[in-house]
């Protein structure tokens, strides 16, 4: 999505992400890890940062010290609790998991859910008559947080949480219908 929101162009390439190949790239062998100009960078937080740097397009960092901070805010949000909560607790185990050819662990998403709802609830609070989380355009907090939920929309506990979640469900509708959300999407089904 921020490739796309700069106006860049990528290719993506299917990796073995615990191979001894991509361990080379990233030492505990997670994505994304990425070449630009020749750089090879890993971690979202510091990828992000430089292509809003060095290349032209809207920023999506805001210019305002205090909006960065609220940006930062959320980005850690999203890196410390959202997002390993609802990957481990509920996207892994109710999508990955049987796409991998392995069950359920329903004990590990019923005990998930009442963190999920609760980090859901400080969202749906936050964006209360706004349209972007921390600025009044789009910045790198609006892009984790959509892809952080927009994973855990995929799942029917998810579809349940956002039905009730009136001001997330405007702004993911609003940033799903971007050209980067939708270029990126999931296939359906
Ligand atoms: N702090 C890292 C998190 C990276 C991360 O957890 N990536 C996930 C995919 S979004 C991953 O590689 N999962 C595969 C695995 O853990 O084996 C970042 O921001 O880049």
């Amino acid at each position: 999505m921020v490739a796309i929101e700069k106006g860049l162009e990528w290719t993506l390439v299917p990796t073995d992400s615990s191979s001894a190949e991509h361990i080379a790239r990233h030492p505990f062998g997670k994505t994304p890890a990425v070449e630009v100009n020749g750089h090879l960078l890993i971690e979202s937080d510091a990828i992000c940062r430089y292509l809003d740097d060095v290349f032209d397009g809207a920023s999506l960092i805001p210019d305002d010290a205090l909006e960065q901070a609220e940006m930062t805010k959320w980005m850690g949000f999203v890196q410390a609790y959202m997002f390993p909560t609802t990957e481990f607790g509920l996207v892994m185990p109710r999508l990955i998991a049987p796409l991998m050819g392995r069950p359920v662990d329903e004990t590990r998403v019923e005990k998930a859910l009442p963190t999920i709802q609760y980090q859901l609830g400080l969202l749906e609070a936050a964006l209360d008559g706004r349209t972007f989380i921390a600025s009044d355009h789009l910045t790198l907090a609006d892009i984790y947080l959509f892809c952080t939920w927009m994973a855990v929309a995929h799942t029917d506990e998810g579809k349940v949480m956002l039905h009730h979640s009136p001001n997330v469900t405007r702004w993911m509708s609003y940033l799903g219908s971007r050209e980067s959300a939708r270029r990126t999407a999931w296939p359906e089904g």
